[in-house]
Parts: structure tokens; C-alpha cells; sequence
């Protein structure tokens, strides 16, 4: 339920309808396409009349040459454009920031039915722990269609958990516990890496993020080991 819950809520974000491969990857790649809009619109209202401008009043010998003088100190732009353009722009602003704001907070704000795992790094591996006491190393099982919430720590140096096909990272921090969420919609083995330079091995330092079916995932989680 909570992958249709989310799906929707991308419908409602204006993003592609098909469900996409990992969230919150999906958030960040909506949040650049909006910047990406209103900076290339913004662009366009500038740099076109800029161009055209350019090419209407420059410099030709004998004409004009001395400019209406002290024309702009008497009469100025006028108050309705200057109005227009201070309300716009922050119009624009204050929607990019809101909008930001909601991206980042659905982000950071694992859903309610996450499954948490622990995750304790050190130089050089990621060991995670599920809730029935299960442990792996390396390998972090979870099931397709379903928030996961890791919590990380570490039992030495700082480290960072980073999933690039899911655009989410957090370092793990000797001494308290981090958190980061993500979700894959199709099932597979995805790359996880140390993102913070750790010392010799920290190139090594990999996880490998399989992706299964919940019956398999069950499956695997009764084994014991
Ligand atoms: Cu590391």
C-alpha cells in the first residue's frame, strides 16, 4: 500500500506516472527538474531581449551619439514595473523554497512502515542487523516495494552509507545513531558505497543491496546465520 501511496503522491508532484526505480531518488529528480524550468524560463526573459537589444542600440557613428540625456533621472521606470519586477522574482523564490522544503522533509521522513535494520560500519565492511536478531554482512537483503530505514553507526572512524541509484547517503558517526531511508520498486542488486574517505580500504569498503520478492526476503530472513 504505502509503494501505491507513494506512487501517487508523484502523480500529484507532476512526476512521471510510471512507478520509478527507488525513492526518494524520484523526489530529487523531480525537485532538479523544477529548478532546472524556472531557471531555463528566467533564462530565456532575460538573455532573448538582452540579444535583441544588443543588436537594436548599438554603437553606429552619427546616430545618437549623445543618449537622451538625464531622461531616466526625471522620469524613471515608473512604479508599476518596479512593482512587477520585485513581486515576481519573489513569487519564484518563495515557491522554490516551499517547494524544496517539502522535498527535503519527504526525504529525510522514513514512512511509518519502514523496516529498520542496523547498520554498524568499520574499517572496512557494513554489517547490518534486522530486528529478528539476523545478521549479514555485505549483503543487505530487503524486499522490493517497501521502505527501508537503516540506522547507522560505527565502531571506529566516520563512514557514509550512500546508495547512488536511490540518491541518498548519511554518514555513520562513532557514537550515535544516523538514519536514511530509500525504497527499490524492482528487484535486483544494487551498489552501496563508503562515501567518506575511511583509510586504506575505503575503496573496498562495499555493499551490495539485493533487492528480492517479501516471500523471498521472508525466506531468507527465518534462515538462521
Ligand atoms: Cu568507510
Amino acid at each position: 500500500m504505502q509503494t501505491l501511496s507513494l506512487a501517487s503522491a508523484d502523480v500529484l508532484a507532476g512526476g512521471a506516472a510510471a512507478t520509478p526505480i527507488a525513492y526518494p531518488g524520484q523526489y530529487w529528480d523531480q525537485m532538479f527538474n523544477i529548478w532546472l524550468i524556472v531557471a531555463v524560463g528566467i533564462y530565456l526573459i532575460v538573455a532573448l531581449p538582452m540579444l535583441y537589444f544588443l543588436v537594436k542600440y548599438r554603437y553606429r557613428r552619427g546616430v545618437n551619439e549623445q543618449g537622451a540625456q538625464g531622461a531616466h533621472e526625471e522620469e524613471g521606470p515608473g512604479i508599476g514595473i518596479e512593482v512587477l519586477w520585485t513581486v515576481i522574482p519573489l513569487i519564484i523564490v518563495i515557491y522554490l523554497a516551499t517547494q524544496s522544503l517539502a522535498f527535503y522533509t519527504r526525504q529525510r521522513t522514513p514512512p511509518a512502515d519502514s523496516l529498520p535494520v542496523k547498520v554498524e560500519s568499520a574499517m572496512w565492511s557494513w554489517n547490518f542487523e534486522y530486528s529478528n536478531g539476523k545478521k549479514s554482512t555485505t549483503d543487505l537483503y530487503v524486499p522490493v516495494g517497501k521502505p527501508v530505514k537503516l540506522l547507522l553507526s560505527s565502531r571506529d572512524v566516520i563512514h557514509a552509507f550512500h546508495i547512488p541509484e536511490a540518491k541518498t547517503m548519511e554518514d555513520a558517526v562513532p557514537g550515535r545513531v544516523t538514519y536514511l531511508w530509500f525504497q527499490f520498486n524492482k528487484t535486483g542488486e544494487y551498489r552501496a558505497y563508503c562515501r567518506e574517505y575511511c583509510g586504506t580500504a575505503h575503496a573496498f569498503m562495499l555493499a551490495t543491496i539485493k533487492v528480492v520478492t517479501p516471500e523471498q526476503f521472508e525466506q531468507w530472513l527465518k534462515q538462521p546465520g
